[in-house]
């Protein structure tokens, strides 16, 4: 990348578009240490310790506990797929899991110096944030056969600030292709409102908050959504509202990607929020 970065046009192009896919950002090797680090993570995660997997009493409660708690931890979250009616996994572990998160940004030297590189500080001050704070990372599998898909969203939904103000950082680790399940975006749908809100509810649940019923248009070509295939090593820059989604993986490839989000800590970040940091580990930015 030469010049400026990012370019006022980029800048431009985001605001229009509601993303950006940048090719070529993160080097392969990087990628591929990423990858590495991963293996190992779940090379060293046990299963039976998370409380969807061999859980029979109470399993809904103490899963979302598993969840809602995991805001500043390294946490796995297995495959649909990957559970057999005993509630056991169906395959070895380092193909069922579904992605870990949500704080390997800050409980991981390897991926903190990945998601603190300061081309993103650049880039998301840019884009308008004032005091970027990494709030949450995740290392998505999508599974070779079983990779599950992700339904349309838009991520204000999960990270809510007023006004929105979360920007997405997903990296392709792997090449996303149609195959594997890349992710699709609706260009130009950012301009439309927040549909719903994402929150703890009472008791330690969770509740979905329907602000517009309408239902997202159906992901077709027709209907405007474009297919973001993402070479390894790719950055794609998703704005906060901006509807996306990505399909099942029914391909024999992985699809590994990681995705940090990061909101702007000068707007109040609400208690009701799914996630949040304790008082003693509080989200950091860039620096
Ligand atoms: O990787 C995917 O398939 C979806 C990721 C996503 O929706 C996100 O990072 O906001």
């Amino acid at each position: 990348m030469t010049g400026t970065f990012p370019s006022p046009d980029l800048v431009a192009r985001f605001h229009r578009d509601g993303f950006l896919v940048l090719p070529g950002f993160m080097p392969a090797e990087r990628c591929d240490a990423l990858v590495a680090r991963a293996g190992e993570l779940v090379e060293g995660f046990e299963p039976a310790d998370i409380p969807s997997v061999f859980s029979t009493t109470d399993q809904k409660k103490t899963t979302d506990a598993y969840f809602l708690s995991s805001g500043d931890q390294v946490r796995f979250f297995l495959e649909e797929g990957a559970l057999g009616p005993d509630g056991a996994l169906n395959r070895p572990k380092s193909v069922a899991v579904n992605k870990i998160g949500h704080a390997l940004h800050d409980r991981d030297p390897l991926f903190s110096d990945f998601s603190r590189d300061p081309r993103l500080a650049a880039l998301v001050t840019a884009l308008g944030m004032r005091d970027p704070l990494l709030m949450q990372s995740m290392y998505i599998f999508k599974q070779p056969r079983i990779g599950g898909e992700v339904v349309c969203h838009q991520d204000a939904t999960f990270l809510y600030t007023d006004p929105p103000s979360v920007i997405g950082l997903w990296f392709a680790l792997q090449d996303a292709t149609l195959e594997n399940g890349c992710m699709w975006a609706l260009p130009g749908g950012h301009a439309a409102g927040l549909k719903s809100r994402f929150a703890r509810a009472g008791q330690g649940g969770v509740r979905m908050d329907v602000l517009d019923p309408t239902p997202w248009p159906a992901c077709t070509p027709e209907n405007g959504y474009v297919p973001l295939e993402a070479a390894k090593g790719t950055l794609v820059v998703l704005h906060g509202l901006l509807p996306h989604l990505s399909g099942p993986n029914h391909s024999d490839k992985s699809r590994h990607a990681y995705a940090v989000h990061v909101v702007d800590g000068t707007l109040p970040y609400p208690a009701d929020n799914w996630l949040q940091r304790p008082a003693d580990n509080p989200a950091r930015g860039f620096a």
